[in-house]
């Protein structure tokens, strides 16, 4: 509140001893933020700072990672914020596109394959979806991408052919489709699963970026990964409009500036890391390889495919981000 002396002025004043008793009586407002990705991931780390900073920042707030799934899994997060179980959380932006197909723009095919064009993408799309997440009484606080995704599997790949029957660890629904029009045989599986799935044979390939095979230390399981550069998806962290708008202005502001410090810092961060996954992969024995000419060009022809349903499936609106994106 505005005007209530904070835990942690009180706490600064009088000392620890005091606060114990003081934080009984006040219950200053302690926000749990749920995440998906394991604690040591850049997003999950960034996520933490920026807690950190609104925590030690001029606000009545103390807010509290958790990541993992450990408070909501993955698949959880949205919709307990929007729910309001929880007032602020992290969710991979494709992982909804069930919600919406402006969602999905985040996992195109080769709409976006470096991090200058996911930028600009997020730059062209950000509007939509904030309208999105505002029909859902939530707000964009910041987003940050993974690096580019490309092809764990089992056996080497030289062709999409060479997919057919094996099982596809698939995060969103465009990896299920992917998987599908591969004749591979997709199932979802959140990130912190992802060691166990392929551990068990449950899962035996899977499109995602060197960060989760590093998080996830599949070159227990895998040895190829392939440099396929498909997309570049990105996390976004919102919070639930009600517990937002409780808030008072001193609060809102710097929750603003910890977001606005968290994205920079996130982008910088992705790309910086994006090399540095890729050589731990090869120390640890993968091969990491450029995808053949005929994977890059089945992967192409599978890319326009998705392409053009999504165009068909987002109208007006999805034609209108590409063309501002294209204009960058
Ligand atoms: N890692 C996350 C999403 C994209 C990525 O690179 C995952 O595999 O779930």
């Amino acid at each position: 509140m505005k005007d209530m002396i904070s835990k942690k002025v009180l706490s600064s004043l009088l000392g620890g001893f005091v606060l114990s008793f003081a934080s009984n009586i006040m219950a200053a407002e302690t926000w749990d933020m749920p995440l998906a990705y394991s604690a040591t991931n850049y997003h999950s780390v960034i996520a933490k700072e920026f807690a950190e900073e609104v925590t030690a920042g001029q606000s009545d707030i103390e807010i509290v990672t958790h990541p993992s799934g450990s408070l909501f899994k993955g698949g959880e997060i949205y919709g307990a914020v929007r729910r309001g179980l929880a007032p602020i959380g992290e969710r991979l932006v494709s992982a909804l596109s069930n919600e919406s197909p402006v969602f999905s723009i985040d996992a195109v095919p080769f709409l976006a394959t470096d991090f200058n064009s996911a930028w600009n993408l997020y730059q062209a799309s950000k509007p939509a979806m904030e309208n999105i997440l505002k029909k859902h009484r939530l707000k964009l606080l910041y987003s940050m991408p993974w690096p580019p995704q490309g092809l764990y599997a089992n056996k080497p790949i030289d062709s999409v052919a060479d997919m057919k029957g094996l099982k596809f660890r698939a995060y969103n629904p465009a990896t299920s489709t992917i998987a599908e029009l591969m004749g591979a045989i997709p199932t979802k599986i959140e990130a912190a699963e992802v060691s166990q799935a392929f551990a068990t044979g449950v899962a035996e390939s899977m499109l995602s970026s060197g960060s989760t095979g590093y998080d996830q230390k599949l070159w227990e399981h895998v040895d190829y990964w392939y440099d396929v550069k498909a997309w570049l998806p990105k996390n976004m962290v919102f919070v639930n409009t009600r517990a937002w708008e409780a808030l008072s202005p001193e609060t809102q502001k710097v929750i603003l500036t910890a977001a606005a410090n968290a994205e920079k810092k996130g982008w910088a961060k992705a790309e910086s890391l994006s090399n540095w996954y890729k050589e731990e992969l090869t120390k640890n024995g993968m091969t990491v390889a450029e995808a053949s000419p005929t994977l890059k060009a089945d992967f192409k022809a599978i890319g326009e495919t998705m392409t053009a349903d999504w165009l068909k499936e987002a109208g007006a609106e999805g034609q209108a981000i590409i063309d501002s994106y294209q204009a960058m």
